[in-house]
Formats: C-alpha cells, sequence, structure tokens
C-alpha cells in the first residue's frame, strides 16, 4: 500500500462507527421537512446528501476539508518553484482530511505517473467524431471508453466482491481517472484547436505542470492549471455534476460510468458551461455595442438588460445556495490583480466593470436570490490572456477540476456503504390533494 492509501484506510476505519451509529441509532431523528415548492422546486435546500469532502455555506462559501479557499492554499505544501500547491498535494488533503507533508505529496506525484497512460483505442475513439463536436462530449465519451479498465467492475464481476472492500478499488479506479483526465483533455485540446498537434507527456512534471506542458502553454500557465483545478474540484454534493456522479456510483457503476454521467451534467449552460457562455456574451457585447468605443457602465447596462428582457439568464451570475460573491470568483480576481499584465488586460478590466454593474441590474431585476458573480465569471478572463481562446474548451478545464471531488466523494461513499439513492416520486394529483389538505395528515 501506499502512504496516501494506508492513511485513507486508517481514516476510514475511524470513520465507520460514527456512521453506522447515525444509521442505527438515529435513524428516526427529523433533520428537514419538505415543502411543495421544495418538490415542485428542483429540490432546492432539502438536506438529504452527505459529504464530509468540502462543506458550502451560503454567506462564506466553499470550504474544503474545513479550511477555506486562502487557507486551503497556504497550508498545502507547494510545487517547487510556485506559490500554489500541486493538484496531488490537494488530492491528498480532499481524500484524507489531512495536509501532506512533502515526502507524502512525492509519493503521490509518483504514483500518478504510474497511472496516466491513456490507452490508444481511447484517443482512437475520440478521433471518429466529428472534428465539431463539443469538447465536452469527447471528454465524456473518452472518460466512459475507459471504462473496460475498471478495476471495480472487475471486481465486482470476479465473484468475490466484499462490501467492506470495494472502496479500494473504488479507489484505484478514482485515482486512476483523475491521473489519465487531464491527458485526455490535452488531447482533445491539441485535436480541435492545434490540428492534432499532440505533445508527450513530461514524466518530470507534475499534474498542473504538465497539462501546461501538453497544451503547448507557458511557463506561467502551470500555477493556472494548478489554481483552476484545485478551485473548480469541489462544492458540496448537491450540484449537477457531483450529484450525478454519487446517483449514479450508487448503483454501483463503476466511477467511469460515474463520472462520465457527471460530465454530461456539468456540461449544461446552467452549470459547467457557464464559463463559455460568460465569454460567449462578453464578445458579442463587445461586437454590438461598443464599436469604435471603449466599454462604458452604461452600455454594460444596456447590454444586461437587453439579456434580461429577452428573457436569458446573464451568464456566471447567480447561485442555487450562495448568497454573495463566491470566493472562487474572488480567488481568480486576486490572482488576476497580483499578475502583471493581467491585472491591466481589458477584457480583465471589462468583466471587472460588468462586476461593479451587473449585482445591481439582478437586483432591480428582482428574480435571482443571488445578484452576486460565481466561479464561472471570471475564470475565462484568465484563460483568454493565456492564449486559451476557444472557450468551448473552458468547461473541460472546470470537468477535469472537478473530477477530483466527484472521485474522493465516491470513494468514501463505498468506504462507508452509502445506500442506491431512490427519492420518492409523486403525482399532482396527489400534491393538490395535500394542497387541498394543508399537508399530509
Ligand atoms: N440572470 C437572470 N436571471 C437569473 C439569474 C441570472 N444570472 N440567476 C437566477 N435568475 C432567475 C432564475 O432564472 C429564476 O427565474 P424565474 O423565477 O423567472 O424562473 C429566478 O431568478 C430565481 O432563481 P434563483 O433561485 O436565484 O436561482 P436557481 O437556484 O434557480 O438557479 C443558477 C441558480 C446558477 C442556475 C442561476 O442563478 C443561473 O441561471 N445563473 C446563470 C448561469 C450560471 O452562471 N450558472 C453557473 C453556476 C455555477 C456553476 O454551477 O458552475
Amino acid at each position: 500500500m501506499t502512504q496516501l492509501k494506508d492513511k485513507l484506510s486508517e481514516k476510514i476505519q475511524a470513520h465507520r462507527p460514527r456512521t453506522a451509529r447515525l444509521t442505527k441509532e438515529f435513524a428516526d431523528i427529523v433533520i428537514d421537512k419538505v415543502d411543495i415548492g421544495q418538490c415542485m422546486g428542483g429540490a432546492r435546500d432539502i438536506k438529504c446528501l452527505v459529504t464530509d469532502i468540502s462543506s458550502l455555506d451560503p454567506q462564506e462559501g466553499i470550504r474544503f476539508r474545513g479550511k477555506t479557499i486562502p487557507e486551503t492554499f497556504a497550508a498545502l505544501p507547494k510545487a517547487a518553484g510556485s506559490a500554489y500547491p500541486t493538484v496531488e498535494s490537494f488530492w491528498y488533503f480532499l481524500l484524507t482530511g489531512e495536509v501532506p507533508t512533502q515526502a507524502q505529496v512525492d509519493e503521490v506525484v509518483a504514483q500518478w505517473k504510474t497511472r496516466q497512460s491513456v490507452p490508444p483505442y481511447v484517443f482512437d475513439v475520440i478521433r471518429t467524431l466529428p472534428r465539431d463536436s463539443h469538447p465536452m462530449a469527447m471528454l465524456s465519451i473518452g472518460i466512459l471508453a475507459l471504462q473496460r479498465d475498471s478495476k471495480f467492475a472487475a471486481y465486482y464481476n470476479s465473484g468475490k466482491f466484499n462490501k467492506t472492500n470495494a472502496w479500494e478499488q473504488v479507489y484505484e479506479d478514482a485515482s486512476d481517472l483523475v491521473a489519465r483526465i487531464p491527458v485526455i483533455a490535452a488531447f482533445i485540446y491539441n485535436l480541435k484547436y492545434r490540428d492534432d498537434k499532440q505533445i508527450a507527456i513530461d514524466p518530470k512534471l507534475d499534474m498542473g505542470a504538465n497539462f501546461a506542458h501538453m497544451i503547448g502553454q507557458s511557463e506561467e500557465y502551470k500555477d493556472v492549471a494548478r489554481m483552476y483545478f484545485i478551485l473548480h474540484s469541489d462544492h458540496e454534493s448537491g450540484n449537477v455534476s457531483a450529484h450525478t456522479t454519487h446517483l449514479v456510483h450508487s448503483a454501483l457503476s463503476d466511477p467511469y460510468y460515474a463520472y462520465s454521467a457527471g460530465l454530461s451534467g456539468l456540461a449544461g449552460p446552467l452549470h459547467g458551461l457557464a464559463n463559455q457562455e460568460v465569454l460567449s456574451w462578453t464578445m458579442k457585447f463587445q461586437e454590438k455595442y461598443c464599436k469604435g468605443v471603449e466599454p462604458t457602465k452604461e452600455l454594460i447596462t444596456k447590454a444586461l438588460w437587453d439579456t434580461l428582457n429577452s428573457g436569458q439568464v446573464i451568464p456566471g451570475y447567480g447561485h442555487a445556495v450562495l448568497r454573495k460573491t463566491d470566493p472562487r470568483y474572488m480567488s481568480q480576481r486576486e490572482f488576476c490583480l497580483k499578475t502583471p499584465g493581467l491585472k491591466d488586460d481589458p477584457l480583465f478590466k471589462l468583466v471587472s466593470m460588468i462586476f461593479e454593474v451587473a449585482p445591481g441590474v439582478l437586483s432591480e431585476h428582482g428574480h435571482t436570490k443571488n445578484p452576486w458573480p460565481n466561479v464561472d465569471a471570471q475564470s475565462g478572463v484568465i484563460q483568454w490572456y493565456y492564449g486559451v481562446k476557444h472557450w468551448d474548451f473552458y468547461t473541460v478545464l472546470f470537468g477535469v477540476g472537478r473530477a477530483l471531488g466527484c472521485m474522493a466523494n465516491i470513494t468514501w461513499d463505498r468506504a462507508l456503504g452509502y445506500a442506491l439513492e431512490r427519492p420518492k416520486s409523486v403525482t399532482t394529483d396527489m400534491l393538490e390533494k395535500w394542497a387541498a389538505e394543508g399537508g399530509i395528515k
């Protein structure tokens, strides 16, 4: 066993009695009620998922394993010569809740090297798709194509399946998947936008640095990749990508099936695709409203109202849980402000101007519960600045990061034996009856 798997095993043994006690002794304790609004409104806020990987407070934002974003970045060992941690050190932290030593990080980096090689048939499958397929479809198909390698599925089919040990095979698949997904993403990038000029893995580099290398990026982009993948990793369990992954895996579908489905959810414009929509909106704004003139707050206000009046949402604004500016937005904004060149970049200035105007417009519009920007409002600017200008690729970057949270979560799902997910549906007749009676009698 590796140090990480040993530590994880120790943590799982320590945690299991807590889960067992809650399930056996306290199953009847009521923690929530459900009203017709929640039943009709996307199950919003119903407390029926459990995760210890991250938690999301509407005011404070995300905490990974109890730490805020600045605390997480400060606590983890940094990549050599960098102000940012490696993705591998964050993976250790997400799985175990402990800050790794440098030696423990080095072991994960070395482990991922042994796992990151992608079988050539996966690239062949992606190559057969029409070149104008969306890169998220390519990524989801690429992950699904890896399914034949699933160690969990092989273990299930071996006839020796044992619930207590099953997490170990999920951990193996999860570790393979997080090591391989950046390689598949880089392949898609090169296939679609660099005339299929592929760049081989550099075995000396950590995950973020190697991704930068594989898409032909600059030295500085290595930190962008590390920061980006960590920030997008997890946002508790109720969001569409995390929830879908958890749901599909609850049927004991292996991690490849589960995450391919999760990626399909991430590809929705109300979820991860919003980062491409933000760039698309901003470019269209410049084209339509700023012909030969500098953007102004007045022009932005007009464009925002035109969008709202045509029945569309302002991409990158609003959130189902958050009720303040997303700390992931602020973290990326701080990166821009401290990066010479980027802080004076016209697109960054424009996005900052939208930040000054949009919350007021959305408040006046009066529909959204949260007029503040989310993670997607800022992320495309950084990619654009570094030359990653194909904005349909931005959700793929989100998907590489989100794999970390989803895979950590389902490893723990299996370790703690979380149940098959099966909510109950009702009919409109039933709801109307309960409405007339003032609730279920
Ligand atoms: N622009 C305009 N209207 C918005 C809005 C926005 N950015 N955000 C919410 N609203 C509207 C909703 O469409 C809804 O309208 P109706 O009452 O007419 O149906 C109303 O405000 C209430 O919505 P809400 O309770 O505030 O938000 P939801 O939980 O339903 O939805 C979200 C959350 C993120 C889907 C929504 O804010 C949105 O569509 N934002 C724009 C897309 C976006 O940025 N998505 C990325 C989110 C982060 C991520 O997952 O990556």
